[in-house]
């Protein structure tokens, strides 16, 4: 039975991980941060289950991190722990670069530590927000980095220690490049799950408009179920190297606002431009959403495409196993269902 650690495992992505390598048979640890609030939503119905285990650590904190991976001696680790919002990134610079960046650091170095080099097989959670003001689409492997935010450019620096300590000490350590993955388990504040939610209230009388900020922009969106498995894949190779995961699709925020209404039951057509611009009720006339400045970033990456060939060629994964469509639907109508449930 192998024994996997997983950091992040509160979040979107830890908690699909969580289930996929249990069900594969793995002992599961996770990394969790202290809380006033003691409820992790994601991962409540996972504790309890005897493969399944919680530890208190910080990235910011190496003696956590050694103790944590000293006592697990895990023998794969996904680094997934991170101030992951873009553009939140902005307002806590220095706390993004310190988790985002020199954590993974503190995660290579407690390895190391611990004596785990040789055995231990380590995943980093890259991204395509690394392509930033992108130089060129689809984006690929080859494709060279533009980070555009102050997360963006500590994931630089995330993937680049990576890519060093792979070099430098031949430590079985790889990044995936992971495009946007959404889900029903998405944080809130994500364009994505702002809008399935607010179509949500809106089509129960429960909101009134939804605020976005540049509908312009452009995503290749894909299911975060998915796109754990990929992880988990890269960590199966024969060799360690670092894979593009996306669809190969890609959308505008406006085009993700007429699907998710679509499905709450609500046509959308968008008049205007710029901050102008608005999304109408064509049954109505009534004004859905509107364009807030507040959601504007001080930099924006608004053309990411991924190129999944390399992943499908080299790893056998289906890029398009859950449709833009699909992914949608499944978001709107969980939170069609959650919102039901909800106060007024
Ligand atoms: P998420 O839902 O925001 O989850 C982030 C996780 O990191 C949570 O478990 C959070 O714990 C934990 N965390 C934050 N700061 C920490 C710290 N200082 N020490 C320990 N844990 C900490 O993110 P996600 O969408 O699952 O993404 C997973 C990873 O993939 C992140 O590294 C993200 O940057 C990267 N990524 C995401 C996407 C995407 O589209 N989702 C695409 C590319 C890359 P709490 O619950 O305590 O806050
Ligand atoms: O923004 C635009 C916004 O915050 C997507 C993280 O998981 O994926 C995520 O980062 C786009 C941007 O995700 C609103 O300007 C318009 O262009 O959903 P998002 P993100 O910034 O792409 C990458 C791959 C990661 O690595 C990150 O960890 O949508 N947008 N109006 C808006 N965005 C938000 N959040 N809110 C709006 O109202």
């Amino acid at each position: 039975m192998k024994t996997a650690l997983i950091t992040g495992v509160t979040g979107q992505d830890g908690s699909f991980l969580s289930e996929f390598l249990l069900e594969k048979g793995y002992e599961v640890h996770g990394i969790i941060r202290r809380s006033s609030v003691e409820f992790r939503p994601r991962i409540a119905h996972l504790e309890g289950n005897p493969h399944f285990h919680l530890h208190y650590g910080d990235l910011s904190d190496s003696i956590s991190l050694v103790s944590v991976i000293g006592k697990v001696r895990p023998d794969e680790i996904y680094n997934l722990a991170a101030q992951s919002h873009v553009q939140v990134s902005f307002e806590v610079p220095e706390y993004t670069a310190d988790v985002v960046a020199t954590g993974v650091l503190r995660v290579l170095e407690a390895v190391r530590i611990c004596g785990l080099t040789d055995s231990c097989r380590i995943y980093q959670a890259s991204t395509s927000e690394l392509y930033g003001k992108v130089e060129e689409v689809p984006q690929s492997e080859k494709t060279p980095f533009h980070p555009y935010s102050p997360y963006a450019v500590a994931k630089q620096y995330g993937y680049w220690i990576v890519k060093e300590y792979r070099e430098a000490y031949g430590m079985y350590c790889c990044s995936g490049i992971l495009f946007n993955h959404e889900s029903e388990r998405r944080g809130e504040t994500f364009v994505t799950r702002k809008i399935t939610l607010a179509a949500a209230r809106i089509a129960q009388g429960k909101q009134e408009k939804l605020l976005l900020g540049n509908l312009s922009a452009k995503r290749d969106w894909g299911y975060a179920k998915d796109y754990v498995e990929c992880m988990w894949l890269m960590l199966q190779q024969e060799k360690p190297d670092d894979y593009v995961i996306a669809t190969g699709e890609q959308h505008t925020v406006r085009e993700f606002c007429e699907l998710a209404f679509r499905y709450a039951g609500i046509g959308l057509e968008f008049k205007g431009t710029g901050e102008q611009e608005v999304g109408i009720d064509k049954a109505t006339g009534k004004t859905m959403i509107e364009v807030s400045p507040e959601f504007y970033r001080p930099t924006d990456v608004v053309d990411l495409w991924g190129d999944p060939s390399k992943s499908k060629r080299e790893l056998g994964w289906n890029p398009t196993k859950t449709p833009f469509e699909e992914l949608v639907k499944i978001m709107v109508e969980h939170d069609m269902k959650q919102v039901a449930g909800e106060c007024r």
